[in-house]
Parts: structure tokens; C-alpha cells; sequence
């Protein structure tokens, strides 16, 4: 059967699940077992695999598990895999089984069926002093916060494993995340270049499309041609003054005729994902002397926080130098300068941790007047070298000749 998933060579899964524990232990003053939790077959095929369970396994079959037990005297790691109901491999097709085939496939030595994962994890538990770990937080929960919280509701007093203690792993497990090894990097790259394709094929034929719709769709085309994979999320298009809605969700009004345009988007490649915002006037011409001058603020600081960025800077001096210009034009801050970008466009990060190599991070001023009929964001995806940065993005046009030219289809 053709496997799908596992984007990345399998002896990097495992150096994440062996990374994995010493984290743990240190996070919850001890070592405990790791239980993470994929997507059902409704969640998979809608959205996509869960990231925590992507990261540490690129298993993408429904309802499937892994336990990582540095107790269990046979193996230390466990995928549990559901075959699922033969009735129903007519309407869903036929699932990965445990068998020789799931273990050759995922280089993991024991794969279980998903039935014998409660009793597995309360043994694991119970070498652990009643103890486990999974992910979960409160800012953009998702799939495996849900599990969590499902799992320690059974935990409560009457619950059916009532007196097992659940600790959260998340905040230091993310520091696996926030640092991308060479392959990881090379999937950043594909997406942004799919991304980059599809903007510079789209944003020519302004004039043909007329509506954010048609945008959006277009865009959305393009993102998916490549791999059929899930967008980094839906594309944010917004004309004029829906431009000054961060998250504007609509994406169904026509193109305001004159008016800025704002575009946030990104493809995504083996579950990496790309995350670009261009802002640019729909009739191709800088010609309004407001919208120039506020866009030439947003560009500078786009480019301040571009090359002053450097690893052992905080995050929180980055933001703070790159908001600077705009705030002492009398502008408003909305939001933060950047977010770290992996497998979840918004990645799980620390951010108290100082700024190092192999980060991919966003880089987004913006300003929003929403009083003069428009907002302006120019965000690009920058990876963190031992000297500064590389703008993952530069092959995006964002300054103003550059915009002029593609828009004009030249
Ligand atoms: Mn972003």
C-alpha cells in the first residue's frame, strides 16, 4: 500500500522523539512518559495532521498515537495505528495497519493497534509514579489541546483514570520546533516558492479578477497545484478598508477601484508553511501620495527589522527596534513585529529565548487606518544565520519599482 506522510528521512523522527524526553523530564522535575495523539479521519482530511504528532512521527493515517516511554523495558517508542473498519475501506480507503510493513515504513520497532493504547499508556503511567506528559496551550489550541484536555477530564475526581497526573510538555518541547535542521529549511524554501509563484502569476491579472474572491481562489489554485497540500491557512485578501482588519475573513467584496489591496497568504510543502503579506495598489500605480508615504514607513521598517536582526537578540528588542520608526511617526502598534513559522504558521515557540540559527521567523510591521479607507502590512519570512539573517522572501517584490513592474506584467 502507498504510504503517505513522513516528508522528512526517519532517522530525523527519531532524533526528535530521543530529544524529546530530556525536555520533558526537565519540564515536569522528572522523567515521564510522552503521549501524543493524531488526528481522526474527520480532522485529517478536513485540515491537516496534528503538528505536535507530525513533528515526531510524519504518520498522516487517521485516529493513529505515539507513546515515547523511557521506562518500557522492550522499546521506547510505541505507534499505535488503527486499520479501521474493513466495511469501511469502500468510502475512506484502506488505512496503515500495525504490521512489518508500518514498522519498516516509520523505523519505529513496536507499532500496536490503537485498541491497546489505554492500558499501554496506564502502564506507562504507573512505571512513572502515575505520571505522563502531553502538549497542550491556551493561544491557538487545536487538535492535541483538545485530546489533552479530554484526557485529563477522565483524570478528575470519578473519572474512569482518576489519580493519573497529566503534565503539560509543550513549553519546553518548542524549543525542538523553533530550530529547523537543513531539510526543514529546504520545505520552508519549496512553500515560499510556490508562494512566490503564485503571486507573481496572480497579482498581474488584478485587473481581470475584480473581486477578493477571485483572489483568494486564484491564489488558492496556485498554493495547491503542486501537492494537493493544505494551505499555511486561507488567504487573507482585503480591499481597501478591509485591509485594516488584521484577520479579515470575508474575502467576498469587490476590488475598491484605485484602492490598496492587502494580501496575506502562503502555500505550504511537507507541512511546512510559507506566510507573505504584499500590500499594493489594485490599478498597479504608487501614484496616491498618502498611501506612498505611509507605505514607505511600513517598507522601512520591514527592512530595519530585516538587517538589524541578529542571533542573541530577544525578541523583545527586535520588535522593539523595528516598531520604532512607526511609532515615532504618531502611528499605533496592533500587533507584534513576528511569530516563529514551521509546521504551524504560527509556531509554538518560547519567546523569552534569545533570537539563534536555523529560527525561521516572520517580519510584519504594519499600520492600520481604517479612518482613511486602508491598512498596510509587508511581511516576509526570514531564517536566522550565525551573522543576521537570509530573507527567505526576497524573490517577492515589495519595493515600490519592483510592485510597479509585476503588477503591470512586465
Ligand atoms: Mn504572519
Amino acid at each position: 500500500m502507498l504510504i503517505r506522510g513522513l516528508p522528512l528521512p526517519v532517522a530525523t523522527y527519531r532524533r526528535r522523539r530521543t530529544a524529546a524526553l530530556p525536555l520533558v523530564e526537565r519540564s515536569l522535575f522528572g522523567s515521564v512518559p510522552l503521549l501524543l495523539l493524531g488526528c481522526d479521519e474527520h480532522h485529517l482530511r478536513r485540515e491537516r495532521q496534528d503538528p505536535w504528532f507530525d513533528y515526531f512521527t510524519g504518520c498522516a493515517e487517521p485516529d493513529a498515537a505515539l507513546l515515547i516511554d523511557p521506562f518500557d523495558p522492550e522499546a521506547r517508542d510505541t505507534l499505535f495505528l488503527d486499520p479501521g473498519d474493513p466495511s469501511r475501506i469502500v468510502w475512506d480507503g484502506k488505512r496503515l495497519g500495525p504490521g512489518s510493513e508500518a514498522r519498516r515504513a516509520h523505523g519505529i520497532d513496536r507499532v500496536l493497534h490503537r485498541e491497546e493504547l489505554e492500558a499501554r499508556v496506564l502502564a506507562a503511567a504507573e512505571r512513572a509514579g502515575g505520571r505522563i506528559a502531553m502538549c497542550w496551550r491556551t493561544r491557538e489550541p487545536g487538535w492535541q489541546s483538545q485530546q489533552a484536555r479530554a484526557w485529563k477530564a477522565r483524570t478528575e475526581a470519578g473519572g474512569d483514570l482518576s489519580g493519573l497526573g497529566i503534565g503539560n510538555a509543550e513549553p519546553s518541547l518548542v524549543r525542538l520546533r523553533m530550530i529547523k535542521d537543513a531539510d526543514e529549511v529546504a520545505l520552508h524554501r519549496q512553500a515560499i516558492a510556490i508562494t512566490e509563484h503564485g503571486l507573481k502569476s496572480v497579482l498581474p491579472q488584478l485587473a481581470a479578477l475584480k473581486t477578493e474572491n477571485a483572489v483568494a481562489s486564484a491564489l488558492t489554485f496556485h498554493y495547491r497545484t503542486p501537492a494537493y497540500g493544505p494551505l499555511a491557512f486561507p488567504p487573507i485578501v482585503g480591499s481597501g478598508v478591509n485591509g485594516a482588519t488584521l484577520h479579515y475573513p470575508f474575502n467576498d467584496q469587490p476590488l475598491a477601484p484605485k484602492a490598496p489591496l492587502l494580501i496575506d497568504s502562503g502555500a505550504t510543502a511537507g507541512g511546512y508553511c510559507a506566510d507573505v503579506t504584499r500590500t499594493i495598489p489594485v490599478h498597479g500605480k504608487f501614484d496616491d501620495p498618502r498611501f506612498r508615504e505611509v507605505y514607505e514607513l511600513v517598507l522601512h521598517a520591514n527592512h530595519l527589522a530585516r538587517d538589524l536582526v541578529r542571533p542573541g537578540m530577544t525578541h523583545g528588542e527586535w520588535t522593539k527596534l523595528a516598531w520604532e520608526p512607526i511609532i515615532k511617526a504618531g502611528f499605533t502598534r496592533h500587533h507584534g513585529l513576528s511569530h516563529h513559522i514551521g509546521l504551524d504558521v504560527h509556531d509554538p515557540a518560547d519567546y523569552d529565548l534569545p533570537l539563534a540559527p536555523g529560527m525561521i521567523l516572520s517580519n510584519e510591521p504594519g499600520i492600520y487606518l481604517p479612518e482613511e479607507g486602508f491598512g498596510i502590512r509587508i511581511e516576509d519570512d526570514l531564517l536566522i544565520t550565525a551573522t543576521g539573517c537570509e530573507e527567505l522572501t526576497a524573490a517577492i517584490p515589495k519595493d515600490i519599482p519592483g510592485l510597479e513592474v509585476l503588477l503591470a506584467g512586465r
